[in-house]
């Protein structure tokens, strides 16, 4: 397999269902804090991303979750409107906080439940398969103030009875489950960088990664609860979702090649590695010595081989180049001793820039990261469970431009093409979910970001409008070449 497709000459210039396996699943995505709102509404508790919006400066528009797109309310139209297009899958998020208010896994809050059920029920009404993620980012609040969240051993626990509670009583329907979504960003913007929930950068030379050793540990009990008590019965399969940027070395020199290995072994490896080889990459522990957490025996064992697949979120790749920086400057970037970089060595950009400041159009990057993860992981099982781009918000656009977003068609189609040639090379992908079927609260960017593939407006009652992106996904799924003049 070759290692790299920077300059692809193969990759087909229209895309069309052909190119991929019949039953490949093609599905939109969404998590709880950012679409749900209703956020005292049904029981629920505060979760640390409730406190963190009300932290003056955190959201770069001063805005929160606490409406959101209103799914808690629209969720019936919402489904409704996935299915119309054409797609067979949502992939969700399930609030820690609507199940266990306090997270402490004493009362079951049977409206939380029931909100569940329903969105589960018309999902499957639909002809559409419920993909659920345990955990995306928004911890019960309670977790953290009295023992440090993901800080703290005590967390296993709680998540394992939040876990278990959720595999009792969805998993008759759910057959596909996420323990976790993205370990590396609640590790570096939580506990490094600061600006996710909990906001914490006191102690960023060792609280990410006592952060990243929990939540393994926690998907971990998770794994081997389902395996031990229900997959049997309800034949479903559990996996984990981790994202990374495709790393390209900048140059040819042996130390801008190592440098690119190191940081995918910082992304990526962090938690793969433990799952598949049983420890935290060599890269690691070199330069971070002691402040890495160990492993016990018994951890190891649990953590063996503990998914039936691996979800990828990938959006973007970045050129890497080597940097002599001091290896215990005790920051995440800094311990890896590595450069980002936009441009080739000539000045040519690696691609088009997207709204979000990290995010460039490299169709490639996700062939190159497929065949990585396919050689070095012994070709697992593989869903892609984000792919997108946003656009800015711009309050004076009128309605029609906004829904007119040829570059996301752009970026879907050259993604998806380079998806069919990571399958054709052999990489065992089974599915592809879209970020996001909505617009919805980006984190720290507040509304300021778009991902939808619908727009939602906020000034007019939330209302959805499919954009040009939408249209084409439902003629493409439909088996019409998903191409029109309009969009060329
Ligand atoms: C993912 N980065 O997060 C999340 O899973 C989604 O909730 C989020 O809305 C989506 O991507 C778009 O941002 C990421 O800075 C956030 O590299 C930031 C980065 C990567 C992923």
């Amino acid at each position: 397999m070759a290692t790299t497709f920077k300059n692809d000459e193969e990759a087909p210039k229209e895309i069309s269902l052909k190119d991929f396996p019949a039953d490949f699943v093609f599905g939109v995505a969404t998590s709880a804090y950012q679409v749900e709102g209703a956020s005292n509404e049904g029981g629920r508790g505060d979760s640390i991303w409730d406190v963190f919006t009300r932290t003056e400066g955190k959201i770069l528009d001063g805005s929160n979750g606490d409406i959101a797109v209103d799914q808690y309310h629209l969720y019936k139209e919402d489904v409704e409107l996935m299915s119309k297009l054409g797609f067979g899958a949502y992939r969700f998020s399930v609030s820690w906080s609507r199940i266990f208010p306090d997270g402490l896994g004493t009362k079951v809050n049977e409206e939380g439940i029931t909100y569940y059920n329903n969105l589960i029920n018309t999902l499957l009404d639909k002809g559409m398969q419920p993909y659920l993620t345990l955990y995306h980012w928004d911890l019960p609040n309670h977790l953290h103030e009295s023992m440090g969240g993901w800080l703290s051993d005590k967390i296993v626990k709680y998540f394992a009875i939040y876990a278990e509670t959720c595999f009792a009583r969805f998993g008759d329907r759910v057959k596909h489950w996420i323990t976790l979504n993205e370990p590396l960003q609640t590790s570096l913007s939580g506990y490094d960088l600061g600006t996710f929930a909990p906001g914490r950068s006191e102690k960023s030379s060792t609280e990410p990664y006592l952060a990243a050793h929990h939540q393994l540990l926690a998907h971990a009990a998770a794994v081997s609860i389902y395996r031990q008590k229900f997959q049997a019965q309800q034949g479903g399969e559990i996996g984990i979702v981790c994202d990374c940027e495709w790393a390209e070395p900048f140059s040819d020199k042996m130390e801008d090649k190592l440098a690119a290995a190191r940081r995918i072994d910082f992304h990526f490896g962090w938690f793969l590695d433990p799952i598949y080889a049983g420890d935290y990459p060599k890269t690691m522990r070199e330069k971070l010595g002691d402040r890495l957490p160990k492993f016990s025996d018994e951890d190891r064992e649990l953590l063996k081989n503990s998914v039936d697949f691996l979800g990828i979120n990938h959006y973007t790749t970045r050129l890497i180049a080597h940097v002599a920086t001091s290896p215990d400057s005790g920051h995440f970037y800094q311990d890896q001793q590595v450069e980002r970089i936009v441009k080739y060595p000539g000045g040519e950009a690696i691609g088009e820039k997207a709204a979000s400041e990290w995010l460039y159009i490299v169709p490639w990057g996700i062939r190159s990261l497929l065949n990585y993860i396919a050689r070095k992981y012994h070709n697992p099982k593989i869903y892609i469970t984000e792919n997108g781009m946003d656009d800015e918000e711009d309050p004076k656009a009128p309605l029609h431009e906004m829904l007119d977003d040829k570059k996301r068609v752009g970026y879907y189609k050259g993604y998806l093409a380079a998806v069919s040639q990571a399958i054709k090379d052999g990489v065992d992908v089974r599915g592809y979910f879209a970020w996001s079927f909505l617009d919805n609260f980006e984190w720290a960017h507040g509304y300021t970001k778009r991902f939808g593939i619908v727009y939602v407006d906020y000034k007019n009652g939330l209302s959805r409008h499919p954009k040009s992106s939408a249209l084409w996904f439902s003629r493409f799924l439909k088996g019409g070449e998903g191409k029109t003049s309009e969009e060329d």
